[in-house]
């Protein structure tokens, strides 16, 4: 029989371990949701209508995303869970590694509803090729590859927390842009239900990964602090050149590409605000349909200050603003 000297502990949700684990595993179970109640088949007319073009644009940016999700299911939430310290924030993490699941498989969903076989297969092999895409997964990919390393260090587990954020508060929004943009215009509406089930997910992912990373950039020295930073500030410039060529390779035939680049702008800044950092990009001018659709599915309620007497606490820790926690719990 084996033996070790390692001490097994099991997670014990009665004394709490810090002051959001809960709330977050209460808000992920608030919004948990099933492609399959979301069948989007009053879109099959609509996806007829649609331009070519569009119609391309349209199939590209969900091939993308569900490249996201899948990364993100696979490889990024398992990598983190065996990271993070606290039992309850890897049971949190693995209910959203789940979710990531249901993310990437509600894209075929909308495929399977809306287009024939022979075009979710050229996707499919589109993603495959894509040099963008391939390189945006890759670079990604390498961070979270890094804890695989037998001598990881805080500095590995932070950059993989930041890779992480910026996949999920900001690389998901160039696809996330044609989807709200349309359903804004009345297209692909019940489609666009679903993005924004995604949306939301996301926007909670974001910020408990924000909290971690945040958590563990304190423990960093402050050589390592300083190399965070600038680690941090060249991942996103590498990200944002290359989201560039994607957005201006998926929307110039859909003359879409100058509003999706300041949206990207938008999201990057989202991004950094998750990680407790300041904002990059000043002066954006958001698509005001594209904004209407970030907020719709949103309300004002705080969902912490509702949930959580520790909320202040967790405020003047992060340095989160207000709008970070626009979370519809009213109509889940
Ligand atoms: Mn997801
Ligand atoms: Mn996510």
């Amino acid at each position: 029989m084996a033996t070790t000297s390692k001490i097994y502990a099991a997670v014990n949700w009665n004394t709490p371990e810090n002051d959001y684990a809960l709330v977050f595993w209460e808000q992920n179970l608030k919004q948990f949701w099933i492609d399959t109640e979301y069948i989007p088949s009053n879109d099959i007319q609509s996806y007829k209508n649609l331009s070519p073009e569009m119609r391309e644009a349209y199939n590209y940016v969900l091939g993308g995303l569900t490249l996201l999700d899948t990364l993100q299911s696979t490889t990024g939430m398992p990598k983190l869970i065996d990271h993070v310290g606290s039992l309850q924030n890897k049971t949190v993490l693995a209910f959203m590694s789940m979710m990531e699941g249901i993310h990437a498989k509600s894209y075929s969903t909308i495929f399977t509803t809306v287009a024939t076989m022979d075009t979710i297969d050229e996707v499919f092999a589109w993603i495959e090729q894509n040099p963008q895409l391939q390189y945006k997964s890759s670079v990604i990919d390498s961070y979270y590859r890094a804890l695989d390393k037998n001598n990881v260090d805080d500095l590995d587990i932070y950059m993989a927390m930041v890779a992480s954020i910026l996949l999920e508060s900001f690389l998901f929004y160039s696809g996330f842009f044609l989807p709200l943009y349309l359903a804004g215009h009345g297209e692909m509406v019940a489609s666009g239900d679903i993005i924004k089930k995604i949306l939301q997910d996301e926007n909670v992912h974001g910020l408990f990964v924000g909290l971690l990373a945040q958590e563990q950039y304190a423990k960093l020295s402050e050589n390592n602090k300083t190399l965070a930073d600038n680690k941090t500030h060249n991942l996103l410039m590498q990200l944002m050149d290359n989201e560039i060529t994607y957005t201006n390779e998926i929307y110039a035939p859909i003359k879409l590409e100058h509003e999706v680049r300041e949206f990207l702008k938008y999201n990057a800044n989202k991004a950094l605000q998750n990680m407790g950092r300041k904002e990059m990009y000043s002066n954006v001018e958001m698509n005001p349909i594209v904004l209407n659709g970030l907020s719709t599915e949103t309300t004002q309620h705080d969902f912490f200050s509702k949930k959580s007497t520790n909320y202040e606490v967790a405020v003047a820790v992060t340095h989160l603003q207000d709008e970070d926690f626009d979370v519809d719990i009213d109509s889940i």
